[in-house]
């Protein structure tokens, strides 16, 4: 018997470590790392589960050729030499027109820096093919806080539990950032108060003491109104604003217009609520003997047109009251900006074997309309070849319908490399079995917390599975490519990844931490040109609330016919589209539904339980109807995000999301998204 070092490798802020106990060529044992201090010895439960995917009967374990007709499932097994020879071909002759027309497709299956972008960045740089970018989930946000911080940095998770007032702001701590959890229920029993600002009443609102729920898109105009609050009732730490601030006075001008009744207005919630909130926040100034205010911000409020811009505003906040004095004060939207001096990216991805040549960029957010695209100068080459591995696009990238129409062009070549037939690997014409976390190596950052995790194999590969890594060896070897960084083996990859860690020390202990400091902003230090936090940037200008995408303001035409706002939050048993196959997991969630408003739900005459369709111009999508006061009025719920073929009529909540982008970071804009609902007509079962 043997204990393998590992790491959780999915899109998840607590980036767990893991034991694994293996005796002969079986996991006899996985649990979470009771010593590494943000696992403390607990896995989620969909990871302890981990050994039933990992040993999962409809695992790929073979490459596949495609058979029958885009889509239809029908695939047989091929050697490995024919499959690489045959893409390889095939990639060599569209990159001799241009190799521009070849998109890889990826996001964050895994969050190793192994088995995410080392060797498939090398492979693609030396290619010559178009980059992605990498927008789907936390673009707008980083963008935002960078803009106020100069990077993605914050409170570290642990002072969390020091601090008395906890604003919980777009997150649904106890479904997908589970450990952190942890340190607010240590803070909570310490009497700290805890308010969630979330438009759903989620298992982490009901913890809460207080719930505020407003509407979707709205959070930018909560902030200015916070902000005006602090500064009418002198709320201000004016030594740390004048120390570490740049640029009050703007944000003061932007604030005045916004009173807290036009706020709770345009927020949808109680003037009472927003009243309450305010003085909260402000009894928490620093420089008397206040006690710390700490905001836990996440991914979830930045879905909307205006999240770049709202999170800029939010982040100015704990500066006001000089939050950051104190260890247990401040925010966290994202911690993955401290390990900036540890990466090894440039080595890792070799961005120079582009070598100079022209490059265009793809936004993975637009992938439905850009698979469409015909070449043009303002485009250059249509799509010829996709690439995908980490991800699921078809099922997670929004307006699916387009996405699909794009996936099953005839004249598409497309490779999936995967674990699974998810929606995506059914289009491929080539599918290639991926390792899972148990049969390879990584490293792993956190975007959580700052320690870096290991991983080391603990099984054979099952069947005939190779890692990412090895696959884009393969084909580069394929492809005549000769540069001596594509003979770097994945443990290789895996010492390299990372400078000023001690790799021995790693792999003895399982994780290291970093050297960040308790409070790192106490005394300004901000990674800005001058060390202060700052309103405005010289890149976007002075923050300000911007409105939906969306909306009965903004678009009133089209909210007469669609009048309901939809969100489509993660479920808590599946990981984005990940885990939707197990039978186990998807048992919990049941099947996909759609939470509503009581009050929607009568004006409509719906009732719990029975089949909806959930519409707007962009498509239709097809669930079960849940009439709960999880929902707040005018706001529906679909929580995401099923596998197309294993919901309704084989469409998920994707069906009906839009492809406009955020203010910042050019993200998709999820949540920012009008719908009517209606009783499914069986005579339309057709269409
Ligand atoms: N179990 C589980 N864990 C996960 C994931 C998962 O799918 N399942 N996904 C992972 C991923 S990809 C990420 S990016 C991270 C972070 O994941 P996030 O997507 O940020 O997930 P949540 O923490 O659930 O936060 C979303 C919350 O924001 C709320 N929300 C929606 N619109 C708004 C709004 O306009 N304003 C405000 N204030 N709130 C809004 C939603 O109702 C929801 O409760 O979590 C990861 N962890
Ligand atoms: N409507 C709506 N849409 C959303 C969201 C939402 O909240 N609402 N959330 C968005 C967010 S935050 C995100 S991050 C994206 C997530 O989008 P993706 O990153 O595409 O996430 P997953 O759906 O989990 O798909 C990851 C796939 O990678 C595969 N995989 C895992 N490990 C490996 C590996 O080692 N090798 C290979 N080759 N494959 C592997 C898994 O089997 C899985 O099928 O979705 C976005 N889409
Ligand atoms: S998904 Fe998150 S909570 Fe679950 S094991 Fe992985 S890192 Fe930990
Ligand atoms: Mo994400």
């Amino acid at each position: 018997m043997r204990t393998v070092r590992a790491a959780c490798p999915h899109d998840c802020p607590d980036t767990c470590a893991i034991r694994v106990t293996v005796q002969g060529d079986q996991v006899i044992k996985l649990q979470g790392d009771p010593e590494h201090p943000m696992t403390h010895g607990a896995l989620c439960t969909k990871v302890a589960r981990y050994v039933e995917r990992v040993e999962h009967p409809e695992r790929v374990l073979h490459p596949l050729r495609r058979l029958g007709p885009k889509g239809s499932g029908q695939f047989v097994k091929v050697p490995w030499d024919e499959a690489l020879d045959e893409i390889a071909t095939r990639l060599k002759a569209i990159a001799a027109r241009d190799p521009r027309a070849i998109l890889p497709y990826s996001y964050a299956g895994t969050m190793g820096l192994v088995q995410g972008e080392s060797m498939a960045a090398r492979f693609f740089h030396r290619l010559g093919a178009s980059l992605l970018d990498r927008t789907i989930c936390a673009s707008a946000g980083a963008a935002g806080l960078t803009a106020s911080y100069g990077g993605k940095v914050g409170m570290r998770t642990e002072h969390f539990a020091q601090s008395k007032l906890i604003l919980i702001w777009g997150s649904n701590s106890i479904a997908s950032n589970l450990h952190f959890w942890t340190f607010v229920q240590q803070a909570k029993r310490r009497g700290a108060k805890l308010w969630c600002i979330d438009p759903r009443r989620t298992e982490t609102a009901d913890k809460c003491h207080r719930h505020l729920a407003i509407r979707p898109g709205t959070d930018g105009a909560l902030a200015l109104a916070l902000a005006r609050e602090l500064i009418v009732r002198d709320k201000l730490d004016h030594a740390y604003i004048r120390d570490h601030l740049e640029g009050f006075e703007v944000l003061r001008e932007r604030a005045m217009p916004w009173t807290l009744e036009r706020a709770a207005a345009e927020c949808g919630v109680a003037l009472e609520d927003l009243q309450e909130l305010a003085r909260d926040y402000g009894a928490a100034r620093a420089g008397t003997d206040a006690a710390p205010a700490a905001i836990r911000l996440n991914y979830g409020m930045q879905r909307v047109h205006g999240g770049g811009n709202a999170v800029r505003l939010v982040a100015l906040l704990p500066c006001l009251i000089g939050a950051w004095r104190h260890p247990g004060g401040g925010l966290l939207l994202a911690s993955s900006g401290w390990f900036a001096p540890v990466r090894r990216d440039a080595w890792l991805q070799r961005p120079d074997l582009l070598n100079g040549r022209p490059v265009r960029t793809i936004n993975m957010s637009t992938i439905g309309d850009d698979l469409l695209r015909a070449s043009g100068s303002d485009f250059g080459p249509r799509i010829e070849a996709l690439v995908v591995y980490n991800s699921n696009p078809l099922a997670v990238a929004p307006e699916s319908s387009k996405v699909v129409r794009g996936f099953q062009r005839e004249d598409l070549f497309t490779v999936v490399l995967e674990h699974f037939m998810t929606d995506t690997a059914d289009q491929a014409d080539y599918v290639l079995p991926a390792t899972t976390q148990l049969e390879h190596w990584d490293v792993h950052t956190s975007y959580g917390h700052t320690d870096v995790v290991i991983n080391e194999p603990a099984l054979r590969p099952r069947g005939q599975a190779r890692s990412n890594a090895q696959i884009f060896r393969d084909l580069a070897n394929r492809m005549g490519f000769d540069d001596p960084c594509f003979a770097d083996d994945d443990e290789t990859l895996a010492r390299g990844a990372l400078q000023g860690i001690d790799f021995a020390a790693l792999r003895q202990k399982g994780w290291q931490a970093l050297p960040v400091p308790d409070a790192p902003f106490a005394k300004g230090g901000f990674p800005t040109p001058s060390g202060r936090a700052r309103v405005d940037s010289p890149q976007w200008g002075v923050p300000d609330y911007i409105p939906n995408h969306e909306s009965v303001a903004t678009t009133p035409s089209l909210a007469q016919r669609y009048p309901l706002a939809m969100i489509s939050p993660p479920a808590r048993n599946f990981l984005n589209s990940t885990f939707v196959n197990m039978r186990s997991l998807r048992d919990i969630e049941g099947e996909p539904l759609v939470e509503m408003h009581p009050s929607d739900a009568a004006a409509r005459s719906l009732e719990d339980g029975q089949t909806v369709c959930v519409f707007n111009d962009r498509g239709r999508y097809h669930c079960r109807l849940a009439v709960s006061t999880r929902a707040r009025p005018g706001v529906v719920n679909g929580l995401g995000i099923w596998w197309r073929k294993l919901g309704l009529r084989g469409t998920n909540v994707n069906e009906v999301t839009h492809q406009r982008l955020t203010d910042l970071g050019r993200a998709a804009a999820f949540y920012d998204c009008l719908v009517q609902v209606q009783a499914t007509d069986p005579s339309a079962a057709a269409e």
